[in-house]
């Protein structure tokens, strides 16, 4: 089915055997649902396969009242796209990046900060604390019809391109790198010295295949499943940004679940996020072989001091009325 005509049925993001849609809370608790989920990543990724099992939990637990339905490899669209079908509740269950909740959430636009993470044990005690919690809960207090589940573990991003690799900000100087879509991410390259270009993520192969942009930035994984490298062979370790994912669910297709049904969810969810983190652990160093055997061309940026320096007019713009919980941030251990 083509974006379009699936967003114009509109269904609640449920293909409900019964006549279960749009009926009040209670008749639809009892039908039978099959929750849609998207992701931009193929089957075996780290974050699909985490839903995948949450969803054979839910079946499990349901005596098969409640499954996922797994699609894949961006077949809803980009990630923009995932968002809106969620909100409109044409899906379930959509895995995001926190990079274009920022606009939607703006406490969440400080996981988006540059360097804001000292590593992944502080990024995990973060999400895994009372501030994920919080903005969690921040996101599904907001109008953005969107329940926030869990978080998931992204690594981090590091810059690559096809013209050399990068050592100082300087390397950065004229390249075209393709940032998400959230205007943090293009001021924090055009700080470093670069040209940020937003756009999807599933428009960036096409737009290196035809030199719109000369690179992009992602973590190994990313990079590597999508065959990345195959446009833009340096891969440079600026480590410039760590960005969780964040799984969320529709507003309204929340709506018509029991109220056992959704706290099943939140807790087979709250599972997803430390089963998705053993995972990526795992697929970070295969992907880095793999990447590296297909031809990438990785270095060490030995001094990352002068990039922490370049973004900081980034920090002033984006969190300066954040600044208690920036500090709040800084100050887990
Ligand atoms: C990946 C995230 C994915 C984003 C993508 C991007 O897993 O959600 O869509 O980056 O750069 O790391 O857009």
């Amino acid at each position: 089915m083509k974006r379009r005509d699936f967003l114009k049925l509109g269904v609640a993001g449920i293909a409900a055997t019964s006549t279960g849609i749009g009926l009040p809370a209670p008749a639809a608790a009892q039908a039978k649902m099959v929750l849609k989920a998207t992701d931009v990543h193929p089957l075996g990724y780290p974050t699909v396969e985490a839903v995948v099992r949450m969803g054979k939990k839910l079946e499990t637990a349901t005596n098969g009242r409640l499954s996922v339905q797994m699609y894949p490899s961006m077949q809803l669209g980009g990630e923009k796209e995932m968002i809106e079908q969620a909100q409109v509740g044409a899906l379930a269950i959509a895995r995001i990046s926190v990079g274009p909740m920022g606009p939607i959430v703006p406490e969440l636009n400080i996981f988006n900060l540059p360097f804001m993470f000292r590593d992944d044990a502080h990024m995990e005690k973060v999400i895994d604390g009372a501030i994920g919690d919080e903005l969690l809960k921040k996101l599904s207090d907001s109008s953005a019809n969107l329940i926030g589940l869990c978080w998931m573990n992204a690594g981090t991003r590091n810059v690559y391109n096809n013209k050399k690799p990068i050592d100082s900000v300087d390397d950065l100087k004229g390249l075209k790198i393709r940032m998400m879509g959230n205007p943090v991410f293009v001021d924090t390259m055009n700080s470093l010295g670069g040209n940020g270009v937003a756009m999807g993520f599933d428009q960036l192969i096409n737009a290196m295949q035809t030199g719109v942009v000369d690179g992009a930035e992602n973590n190994y994984p990313s990079y590597e499943s999508g065959q990345h490298y195959r446009y833009a062979k340096y891969y440079s370790k600026t480590g410039h940004l760590m960005i969780p994912e964040i799984l969320v669910f529709s507003k309204r297709t929340w709506a018509t679940l029991s109220k056992e049904d959704q706290d099943l969810i939140m807790k087979v969810a709250k599972e997803a996020q430390q089963e998705e983190r053993a995972l990526w652990y795992e697929r970070e160093k295969e992907s880095l072989k793999k990447m590296v055997e297909a031809g990438a061309v990785v270095n060490e940026v030995a001094d990352k001091k002068p990039f922490q320096a370049a973004v900081k007019p980034v920090w002033d713009k984006y969190g300066a009325q954040h600044q208690a919980l920036i500090q709040r941030i800084q100050d887990v251990k």
